[in-house]
């Protein structure tokens, strides 16, 4: 008895897996196994012998099926930690960085400068891309013979043969836009116009479709001092520095009378913008007061009212803000560049939260 229970014991102990263990079951306790065997042999025995042999067969068969139990459960537990080892996860590092889109430096550009006006009363008009050739050039003081209509490289549409109506245009500026606006709203208005315009033109600096951001403000007793402050708090606001020097040069537009460029103070000290500070002068943006004949094609009387207006470069202001070097990459769609260069879609531009970060 003491021989079997050795041998069991040990063999249980060395079982390599589960199979392994059922076998050794069958060997030992099965019907033709070796413990079932003597317990058949009880039958012949004599009742003293079987008093003494009986419990201690009952008792061996228990303690090789506790061996079984326990080695099955021990093969279990190394199995899973095992498992455990290859499966291993470390919960606390950061997640991955998802490859999710960016947003483009001209969707950025056009919400930060939204933004900006918006805070000073300005809302947002839009209108269409392919526009009448009065709202786009008419309207705004340049009439057919004007030299500006063919300085600004006009797309036109095409007439059906016969058809003698002047054709409609892909919008120039955004100016057109404005000139809706006037007509729907009429006077004191504040907007600002944000969008695609066409201009067949390309080489480093220009591209055929760019955007513009102009705005307009009428009221009773608008003038340039008006039109200085506010755009003065604009450039402070979109590059995000205390102080700015602005420069205003006189120039002409047909849709302005007095018209200015307006330079900013800023220095290129190795090779990066800075505004505010240094001896250079950068051009940003053209204004002016609207011409009379300008708020009339509006249905605005310029007796009563005055208004000012500006307009600048979209892409142009995007470059300078963000270093980026080359106006034709912003529309290749590469993503690389687009990784590069693009903002993360939560970081939504307002004036309290920072306009880029
Ligand atoms: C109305 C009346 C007046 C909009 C203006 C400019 C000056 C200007 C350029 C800046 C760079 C175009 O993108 S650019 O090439 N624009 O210099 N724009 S005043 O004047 C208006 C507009 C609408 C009804």
């Amino acid at each position: 008895m003491d021989d079997l229970r050795d041998k069991y014991i040990g063999l249980i102990a060395d079982a390599a897996d589960e199979a392994a263990l059922e076998a050794l079951r069958v060997q030992a306790l099965g019907k033709k196994g070796e413990v079932s065997l003597k317990m058949r042999e009880l039958g012949k025995m004599s009742p003293e012998e079987r008093q003494v042999m009986g419990p201690r067969l009952n008792a061996l068969k228990d303690e090789i099926n506790s061996a079984l139990a326990a080695r099955k459960a021990a093969l279990a537990d190394a199995a899973l930690e095992e498992r455990l080892r290859g499966e291993w996860l470390d919960v606390t590092l950061p997640a991955r960085p998802r490859r999710t889109g960016t947003i483009h430096p001209v969707s950025q550009v056009t919400e930060e400068v939204t933004a900006i006006f918006a805070d000073m009363g300005f809302s947002v008009a839009e209108g269409p891309q392919i526009e009448s050739d009065w709202h786009n050039f008419d309207a705004l003081n340049i009439p057919g013979h004007h030299p500006a209509r063919a300085e600004m490289d006009t797309f036109y549409t095409h007439r059906a043969e016969g058809d003698n109506r002047p054709p409609h245009v892909l919008r120039t500026h955004t100016s057109p836009v404005q000139i809706r606006s006037m007509e729907m709203a009429g006077a004191p208005l504040r907007v600002i116009c944000p969008g695609r315009v066409y201009r067949a033109d390309y080489d480093q600096t220009h591209t055929p479709m760019f955007h513009q951001v102009e705005g307009l403000a009428i009221d009773r007793d608008i003038s340039m001092a008006n039109l200085k402050w506010c755009l003065e708090e604009f450039v402070k606001a979109f590059f995000e520095v205390d102080d700015v020097e602005l420069r205003f040069r006189a120039s002409h537009f047909p849709f302005t009378e007095p018209s200015a460029e307006v330079d900013i103070r800023c220095s290129w000290e190795g090779g990066t913008l800075k505004v505010g500070e240094g001896d250079d002068w950068l051009e940003i943006l053209g204004s002016g007061m609207v011409h009379p004949k300008v708020l009339m094609a509006g249905n605005i009387d310029p007796a009563a009212w005055q208004g000012f207006a500006f307009g600048l470069g979209i892409d142009r202001i995007a470059m300078l803000k963000y270093g980026i070097p080359d106006l034709r990459a912003f529309f290749d769609s590469d993503l690389r560049w687009l990784r590069h260069y693009g903002f993360s879609a939560l970081d939504v531009p307002t004036l309290h939260g920072g306009l880029s970060r």
